[in-house]
């Protein structure tokens, strides 16, 4: 949530900024093109902007649309499959304004590490917690914190930062595929 609001500020911010300093480019050949002592009008001028300036405008606004479309559509539900290591499951999460990756693929029945590196100052994400696992975890400030555990039925569970606003999901395969039919919907806590 937080970084979503960021993330609109800054773009705001960059449009903003594309904005003003097509307006001074516009402007620094009319002013040159005013000889000193001539008569000086005080209307209204018209001001030509060159063609290749409104087109990177308009393409700059276009990228910004399509940069927003792109991180409320797509950037949220970011998954990974756990990396397979001597029978350990192993993923890394990023804790930085979120869970990146916020989706970990683990298949039933292997034990699972889950590396959380904590990046983000905030006090919100200072602790993570998987409740079906009945896991709760401090991360300290720039620290990798292991957490293990091992699923004994698919399923999807969640883990949440202390206050449940930012969350994650382990999704929990079965290997035989027609288990997974059965079993999918184990549990799922808001
Ligand atoms: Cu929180």
């Amino acid at each position: 949530m937080i970084q979503k609001h960021w993330m609109i500020g800054s773009l705001a911010g960059f449009g903003l900024m594309l904005g003003v300093s097509g307006a001074s480019i516009a402007q620094m050949p009319h002013d040159e093109m005013q000889p000193s002592g001539t008569e000086q009008t005080t209307s209204f001028r018209r001001i030509d902007q060159p063609n290749w300036l409104k087109g990177a405008v308009t393409a700059g606004g276009i990228g910004l649309i399509g940069v927003e479309l792109w991180w409320f559509l797509f950037s949220k539900s970011k998954s990974r499959k756990a990396d397979s290591n001597q029978g350990m499951q192993e993923a890394t999460i990023t804790v930085d304004g979120g869970y990146e990756p916020n989706r970990v693929v683990v298949t039933v029945g292997q034990p699972v590490r889950l590396s959380f590196d904590r990046r983000d100052p905030s006090s919100c994400l200072e602790a993570v917690r998987i409740p079906d696992f009945h896991i709760a975890k401090d991360l300290p400030l720039n620290q990798v914190t292991e957490i293990e555990f091992t699923p004994t039925q698919p399923g999807e569970y969640q883990f949440t930062c202390g206050m449940n606003m930012f969350r994650g999901v382990i999704e929990v395969q079965a290997t035989d595929h027609s288990v997974e039919t059965t079993q999918n919907l184990v549990s799922q806590r808001g």
